[in-house]
């Protein structure tokens, strides 16, 4: 199995919404570096545990993205731990880590777990909103977080959240650019193989979401696109 620090391409699963069987299995079965658990609202333990249970039918890695605490269970191959760096809320940097931290901190395996250093760019978008992020930020901005990441809280992964919105190579590739030992994970509006190639080019992992749920096929091609790029390089 991939390090999850390796993978080039991901889909992320939101537990709230629906997956006949049929595409869960294309999903699974579809090459991909792995599966994202992750979404931000209506996340429950219980609809977490359903959606685990069948993905597990599967040899596909598994990661949790924790949006809430309450929905914690053991069981993923690795837990993702956003903290939202342009949001000024601080419950959203570090407040509910914290809580979550004494609460379970004796008996988690920090192995598992991944920290990652989100910034939120589309503010349309429900974690913007949830979270207070100031995603009207430019490109200056963007490329300080991703140097604060690397160097200042020395953190494994910059994640470029565009949620529901494609966002622009040009900046992706400037992030990337200034990084060196973080890796750069983007995920917003990949809706087919070409921008998932466009995206893969700059991005060390490209995560699809929304996709799956609107057109699975064009989705499940963007695993090939990512092959394809590698190859190219
Ligand atoms: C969402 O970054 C992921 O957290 C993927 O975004 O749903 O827009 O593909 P989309």
């Amino acid at each position: 199995m991939k390090d999850f620090l390796e993978w080039r391409h991901a889909f992320k699963l939101d537990p709230a919404k629906e997956l006949d069987d049929e595409a869960l299995e294309r999903v699974c079965e579809s090459g991909t570096d792995g599966i994202i658990v992750g979404g931000t609202d209506g996340v429950t333990l219980d609809n977490v545990l359903a959606i685990l249970m069948r993905i597990r039918r599967f040899s596909v890695p598994v990661m949790l993205e924790v949006s809430d605490p309450d929905a914690i269970t053991p069981g993923f191959d690795g837990f993702l731990i956003p903290s939202v760096l342009n949001t000024n809320d601080a419950r959203w940097i570090k407040g509910h880590q914290h809580a979550a931290i004494r609460e379970f901190g004796e008996l988690m395996d920090f192995e598992e777990v991944i920290p990652e250093g989100y910034v939120i760019l589309n503010p349309d978008c429900k974690a913007a909103k949830l979270t207070g992020a100031d995603a009207a930020i430019d490109e200056e901005d963007i490329l300080a977080y991703a140097r604060m990441v690397e160097h200042f809280f020395r953190l494994p992964v910059l994640y470029l959240e565009y949620s529901g919105t494609y966002g622009d190579p040009e900046t992706v590739r400037a992030a990337a650019g200034v990084l060196h030992q973080t890796r750069l994970v983007y995920g917003g509006g990949i809706r087919g193989p070409e921008q998932a190639a466009e995206m893969a080019a700059h991005a060390d992992l490209i995560v699809v979401g929304n996709a799956l749920y609107d057109n699975l096929a064009a989705a499940l091609k963007t695993v090939r696109a990512v092959k394809e790029t590698d190859k190219m390089t």
